[in-house]
């Protein structure tokens, strides 16, 4: 067998690619477009396993869709601001844009070794002022239409770090890098408004119909929709400034069930109490010093503070409820207050037990008793019928919330209400490595926004990150002048906003950026028009709900700055699943690479010295367990289209894969064989080019053509379908098909000719390098890369075909493969296209047609 040398021809065929610029996009409106788009990486330095196999579907998908004949625009860039760069300006001295620049250059250079079909051109970099400058200018755009706007926060403050920590970045209540408990501030910071299309957005996802039912839901449960009402409570011994605490529930229905208020401890109102009441005032703090995520605030012990202030209940004035100031209830969610029904809600019956408070079930369940039901541990949640509840008594809990809201509203004590669970965006970071925001402080004029003729603020390149004290906190903040500018309005001393933008920012946009290249402009209209949506989004289901809600935002945003017409962004989503490897440890528990473990008889052991390894669980490729493969390295030993192929041949691209040894060989094996069959074989030979059909198949021969035809129509539906896998192995039994044809003769050599140009044609978008090579080895000097995708003739798919001989005039003059039983009226149209028989009227009508049914057709001219 001979070994190709997967080095030389895969570099061989990039650089033809690229000077045929194969892969280069211009809008054409001759043709269908397709946009076809992998998340951009973060330039952390070296591709791993999960970006060749995500970068790895996007390509079969865009060259296959190219081959389609569709405008492909197949795009990459880079991520490239966030934490990383400036944590190895910290640790290294090395500057960040030079750490990002070298990194980026590397993975280019690794991204090139796969062989992926980009239009190179329009690479961007996220970090660049000539990227970030439109970013700066939309921000403008959304504070003058209302989209952006500065409030004070509560806030994870990483007390070391001396920054503001997102949820995700608060482990047990500490900084995940500082280890030091996190507290909570109050800081002014930057919001978009999301939640201003939490409906549309919430709408929306119903038409979503390509995407994975999981992301869906995902963004469903993140808008988070709830239906309710919103209650007055009047404060019967209220402070000045206070007359009532506003609640919103999703149980009006348990109204009569109400045993206690809870408010948040950042309520005005426990604000106002707290000033006189020092207890309260620690209890307050106390509860700052627990993380703001809802994790944090689920697991915590449920803790509460009498107030000594009591509510009258809405629906029975003489009816009084304790308030409290408790830790599970968030400000920021609903009116940050509620009334607690300890009956059913079990959070509000552990709370009621801790604190000795009434516990009066209003809701039956089906079959129960109303004499003698009694709540124990469990609070009853499900549906019922009411009791105890006045006007509701004998309602389902449905007519029941709605007969508590009518009356609410009657009383105006409240009504029917809607809470979002999702907050304005956030989008103030106290960072250098981002976007500046592009706005001044200004002792006199306030906020005031940067002319867009000032823009890009750019970052200054002189920045210092010593390590010590003074390396806290922002470093754009300590820039001995940077900050320091004139007011736009006033011309006065004012100072730069220090904060940077949140670096989903620049990802929910550069989707939109790749259309257009243009210097001047974010992206033109017509731009857009033409290439989006994104047809097909490929990445990993931990962006299911962040970046893709956000760019969902974003892009109705533009729209209403002008900017676009579109909504949603992604036509098609897929999320791919992870690549995993076994993981191995040593004698004393060290995790061990896979490239320092081999295989003994039955035993693993560790090259170095033999000793034993454990070998532990298949998990997700992770540095921390050491069980990574280096992408760089499969490449060089075995060639970029090995590794393309057995990330396509493991399992569907949606669910998770194992990478093994074994796997990887076995991909590079098939290749070789494949190699091998494009090569001259004297005993087998392929027919010339230009050969035509011969007009008698013998059996192997037809068989072959079947089995051609077969993995054509077969292939073609798995890529349509994302089964990878599937036409992978579609291509073994085509191989293998073509293998079994042995024989010179016409018949065979022809077949072997079509069978091996469309097995070539279905390996390209896989194994592109390999396909262009064997193309070239069976004498074609085009590239398949060029070349249209196939189309199977359906009379070979039918599992039963005949073989029908023409006559014209009695005189068999061709013959043609049909299914069995075509009906008569399709094989005379099929008959009467064919070039014999066309040749053999020379231009006269045909008087009739006779078809004795699965033997013969005969013409009479
Ligand atoms: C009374 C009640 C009775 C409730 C009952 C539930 C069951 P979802 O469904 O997630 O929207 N709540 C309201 N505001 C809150 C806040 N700021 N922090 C914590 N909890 C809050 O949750 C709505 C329910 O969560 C509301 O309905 C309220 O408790 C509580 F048998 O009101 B309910
Ligand atoms: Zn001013």
């Amino acid at each position: 067998m001979t070994r190709y040398d997967a080095t030389a021809i895969e570099k061989k065929w990039q650089d033809k690619w690229q000077e045929a610029g194969c892969f280069v996009a211009e809008i054409d409106r001759a043709r269908p477009k397709y946009y076809v788009l992998e998340m951009f990486p973060y330039p952390s330095g070296r591709i791993h396993m999960g970006h060749v196999r995500n970068y790895t579907l996007g390509d079969v998908v865009a060259r296959y869709k190219r081959a389609q004949g569709f405008n492909v625009l197949h795009p990459m860039g880079w991520d490239a601001f966030g934490l990383p760069a400036e944590n190895a300006a910290i640790e290294r001295g090395i500057h960040p844009a030079e750490w990002t620049k070298a990194n980026i250059d590397s993975m280019r250079n690794e991204l090139q070794r796969m062989g992926l079909s980009y239009d190179w051109r329009r690479e961007l970099a996220t970090c660049d002022a000539d990227y970030y400058r439109f970013e700066q200018k939309m921000f403008l755009d959304f504070l003058q239409a209302g989209l952006a706007y500065r409030k004070e926060n509560w806030v994870n403050w990483d007390p070391v770090e001396q920054t503001v920590l997102a949820n995700e970045q608060v482990v047990n209540g500490c900084g995940w890098r500082s280890g030091a408990p996190v507290e909570r501030r109050r800081l002014a910071q930057w919001f978009l408004k999301i939640t201003d299309y939490a409906q549309e957005l919430l709408d929306a996802i119903q038409h979503l119909d390509h995407w994975p039912d999981r992301v869906r839901l995902m963004q469903h449960n993140w808008l988070g929709r709830s239906r309710g009402a919103q209650v007055l409570f009047p404060i019967i011994n209220a402070p000045p400034g206070f007359d009532h605490i506003e609640v919103f529930t999703t149980r009006p229905d348990t109204l009569y069930g109400a045993g206690f208020m809870a408010i948040a401890p950042d309520h005005p109102l426990a604000a106002a109490l707290a000033e006189k009441n020092p207890k309260l005032a620690d209890f307050i703090a106390e509860c700052h010093k627990m993380g703001t995520s809802e994790a944090a605030i689920e697991t915590a012990e449920k803790k509460g503070f009498a107030t000594g202030l009591s509510v009258s209940h809405p629906f029975d004035a003489t009816w009084k409820l304790p308030v409290y100031v408790a830790n599970f209830v968030l400000m920021e969610y609903g009116t940050g207050a509620l009334f607690g029904c300890a009956a059913h809600d079990q959070r509000d019956l552990e709370f009621a037990r801790k604190y000795d408070l009434p516990v009066l079930p209003v809701v039956l369940p089906p079959g129960e008793a109303a004499k003698g039901f009694t709540i124990g541990e469990t609070a009853y949640t499900d549906d019922g019928i009411l009791f105890n509840s006045d006007f509701m008594d004998g309602m389902t809990v449905d007519a029941a919330i709605d007969a508590a809201c009518q009356r609410l509203q009657q009383l105006k004590l409240g009504g029917a209400s809607i809470a979002w669970r999702i907050r304005d965006w956030g989008v103030s970071r106290q960072r250098y490595w981002g976007c500046p925001i592009p706005v001044v402080h200004c002792e006199s004029c306030g906020v005031v926004p940067v002319p867009e003729s000032d823009l890009p603020v750019t970052l200054p390149m002189d920045i210092s990150f010593d390590k010590g004290e003074a390396s806290r906190g922002n470093p754009l903040d300590r820039h001995p002048t940077w900050k320091h500018t004139q007011c736009p309005k006033c011309g006065g001393a004012a100072t730069r906003e220090t904060d940077t933008f949140d670096t989903f920012f620049e990802s929910s946009w550069y989707f939109l950026r790749f259309a257009d290249t243009n210097p001047d402009q974010a992206f033109s209209a017509e731009a857009i028009k033409y290439w989006l949506p994104v047809d097909q989004y490929i990445g990993g289901i931990e962006h299911a709900v962040l970046h893709l809600l956000y760019s969902r935002f974003f892009t109705r945003a533009l729209k209403r700055c002008g900017y676009l017409e579109l909504d949603e962004p992604f036509y098609g989503m897929m999320t791919q699943g992870m690549v995993c490897h076994r993981t191995f440890q040593d004698k004393k528990g060290d995790w061990l690479f896979p490239h320092q473990v081999a295989q003994q008889d039955q035993a693993w052991i560790k090259q170095a010295d033999g000793s034993r390894v454990t070998p532990g669980r298949i998990e997700k490729m992770s540095k921390s367990k050491r069980n990574v493969i280096d992408p760089d390295h499969i490449i060089s030993n075995y060639g970029a289209d090995t590794a393309r192929l057995f990330m396509m041949s493991d399992s569907p691209p949606v669910r998770d894969m194992e990478w093994t040894n074994a796997g990887v060989e076995g991909a590079r094996r098939f290749l070789n064989r494949l190699y091998d069959l494009s090569v001259a074989d004297d005993a087998r030979p392929l027919a010339d080019t230009n050969t035509k059909q011969p007009s008698k198949l013998d059996d192997p021969a037809a068989e072959c053509l079947k089995a051609t035809h077969q993995a054509i129509a077969g292939i073609t539906e798995d890529i349509e379908r994302f089964r990878f896998n599937r036409g992978v192995a579609g291509l073994h039994s085509l191989s293998r098909a073509i293998t079994k044809l042995d024989g010179d003769t016409p018949a065979s050599n022809w077949v072997r000719r079509f069978a091996m140009e469309n097995l070539i044609r279905l390996l390209s978008p896989i194994a592109p390098h390999l396909a262009e090579e064997m193309w070239h080895n069976i004498g074609h000097s085009s590239l398949v890369a060029n070349e249209a995708w196939p189309v199977a003739d359906a009379a070979w798919l039918v599992s039963d075909t005949i073989e029908m001989p023409i006559q014209i005039n009695g005189r068999l003059r061709d013959r043609v493969m049909l299914a069995k039983d075509t009906a008569a009226a399709d094989i005379e149209s099929q008959v009467l296209k064919r070039d014999k028989v066309i040749k053999h009227l020379a231009g006269k009508p045909h008087k009739k047609i006779i078809i004795v049914p699965n033997r013969v057709v005969n013409v009479i001219v």
